[in-house]
């Protein structure tokens, strides 16, 4: 706080015209443009980065897809535990996890009271375990949120396709949003593959994703039970799939989307970027495997994404406004194979390394703008140092090209730009770039469209000390919470930096 106030004093003292001095509280926010994040949204944007779990008979069968006829006899984990897979995962800077809690082959992981096809027929703990059970309660222990994924197809059952499924799927529904605690996130996988076991028939069976589920009155149930979490599938209604399974977000990725006519399992089209401007506030996840596939295989011990790959992963769906849900599958054991934590834990010292310090933040740091909405201090250029996502720099309406120039006391140099625009006013900056002071002249050094909950630019090192933000196009007046600079350690430097 002593810096912010520190840096808001040069900012203002330097600012002369521009921004007066005097608090002016009365200057009222902007309006809101276009749709706009709900609460539970935003509480999701703020996450960032969350783990998934693939864990299921298919850990043992060595299969992506079980077809529903495995024995509940083959899911015998032989050290599973909860809390060591929630630690690698907090450490790896996961926020929460979500648990493959029943998958496309229909095996219950926890002891769902209307299927004899889960872990109360299984030899692990003797017929009484619950593997939802002591994740969600080793997540909540350790502070990270906990969600589900509960397959619609499910190849196991007699019903599927018939409307009793349905009624089963609605009640396995509603035993997890009740018996677990907070589910941050329900996933809705929209995969419908057709043939499979399905209580002995060994048939294909196709059903109209259109009309099947009858996902409005689904959603309702999540809505009642748990009103804070968020849904996932490729139509929202909260968030929506990035449109390919290689975690990585379009550039532009606008968080809005025109929902009318999409429905989960439906068109990919459009996904990947987003639409703009949209009908609704439908941010994307990225969804990707650690290993190539997203159940364990020993197989793919070596082919684990190397730490660099998961940057490049992480600069492309968090640094585009995406959150990321990076797929960690436990092993035989019950635990998060060694290679897979070893990599997390690199990624996750350079990212620590690379944002501990705001270069840009210093006491001494001048910070102009072109316009201050009203000349008022609650929306002053240096709002965006203070590392608060709940303040912002604004311009006055109409006001929707303007410049944000940061002058350090001294030269740093720096390969990462971070900038976040406040959300709930909405996405409203549609284009902007970066120029760096060099020899008495401007240069442009990066480009960009949409901002959103962050965008991060990994470029060139740059080494200046002065950088100039110009807001080129925008939808309405800018509303920007945070601009830095930052620095990753030289050997984690991306070699053709974009
Ligand atoms: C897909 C599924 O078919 C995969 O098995 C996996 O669960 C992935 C996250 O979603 O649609």
């Amino acid at each position: 706080m002593k810096t912010f106030l520190t840096i808001l004093g040069c900012a203002v003292a330097a600012l002369g015209a521009t921004e007066a001095a005097a608090p002016t509280p009365s200057v009222p926010p902007p309006r809101p443009f276009g749709p706009v994040p709900t609460e539970r949204q935003l509480r999701w944007h703020e996450m960032e980065f969350y783990g998934f779990l693939h864990f299921t008979v298919n850990t043992f069968t060595d299969k992506e897809w079980g077809y529903g006829d495995e024995s509940e006899a083959v899911f015998n984990p032989t050290d599973f535990d909860a809390d060591a897979i929630v630690t690698v995962a907090k450490s790896a800077g996961m926020k929460g996890l979500i648990l493959t809690a029943k998958h496309h082959d229909g095996f219950c992981l926890w002891p769902s009271q209307y299927t004899e096809h889960s872990v109360k027929n299984s030899p692990w703990r003797g017929g009484h375990g619950d593997v939802v059970k002591e994740l969600a309660t080793a997540c909540h222990r350790q502070g990270l949120k906990f969600g589900v994924y509960l397959s619609p197809w499910d190849r196991n059952h007699a019903q599927y396709g018939r409307p009793e499924y349905v009624t089963y799927y609605r009640n396995q529904l509603r035993e997890l949003l009740t018996h677990y605690g907070d589910i941050f996130m329900v996933w809705f996988d929209g995969a419908n593959g057709g043939d499979g076991f399905y209580g002995g028939t060994r048939e294909k069976r196709t059903i109209d994703n259109r009309t099947y589920y009858d996902w409005p009155d689904t959603w309702k149930i999540v809505r009642e039970l748990m009103p804070q979490a968020v849904m996932f599938s490729d139509a929202g209604p909260d968030v929506r799939w990035v449109g390919n399974e290689r975690g990585i977000a379009g550039d532009p990725c606008w968080a809005t989307l025109n929902i009318a006519g999409r429905r989960p399992g439906g068109s990919s089209e459009g996904l990947n970027s987003g639409e703009r401007p949209g009908t609704d506030w439908i941010p994307a996840e990225c969804d990707v495997s650690i290993r190539p596939g997203w159940f364990y295989h020993a197989r793919e011990d070596r082919k684990v994404k190397t730490p660099a790959q998961l940057l490049d992963i992480y600069y492309a769906s968090v640094g585009r406004g995406a959150d990321l849900n990076l797929n960690i599958p436990p092993d035989r054991r019950g635990r998060i194979p060694d290679p897979d934590a070893q990599s997390l834990r690199e990624f996750r010292k350079v990212l620590d390394a690379t944002f501990a310090r705001n270069l840009a933040a210093t006491p001494r740091t001048i910070v102009h703008a072109s316009n201050v909405r009203g000349h008022a201090q609650t929306f002053a250029a240096a709002k965006v140092l203070d590392e608060r996502r709940d303040t912002y720099w604004a311009t006055d309406d109409g006001v929707t090209t303007a410049e944000l120039t940061l002058e350090l006391p001294a030269p740093v140099t720096f390969n990462v730009v971070n900038l976040r625009e406040f959300l709930p006013l909405g996405q409203r900056v549609d284009a902007f770039a970066l120029d760096r002071w060099q020899d008495g002249n401007w240069i442009e050094f990066a480009t960009g469209t949409s901002i959103g909950n962050r965008r991060l630019l990994r470029v060139a090192p740059v080494t200046t000390d002065k950088v100039r933000l110009r807001i080129t196009h925008a939808a309405a007046c800018p509303a920007l919470s945070e601009f830095g600079l930052y620095a990753e350690p030289a050997a984690a430097r991306s070699p053709q930096p974009k």
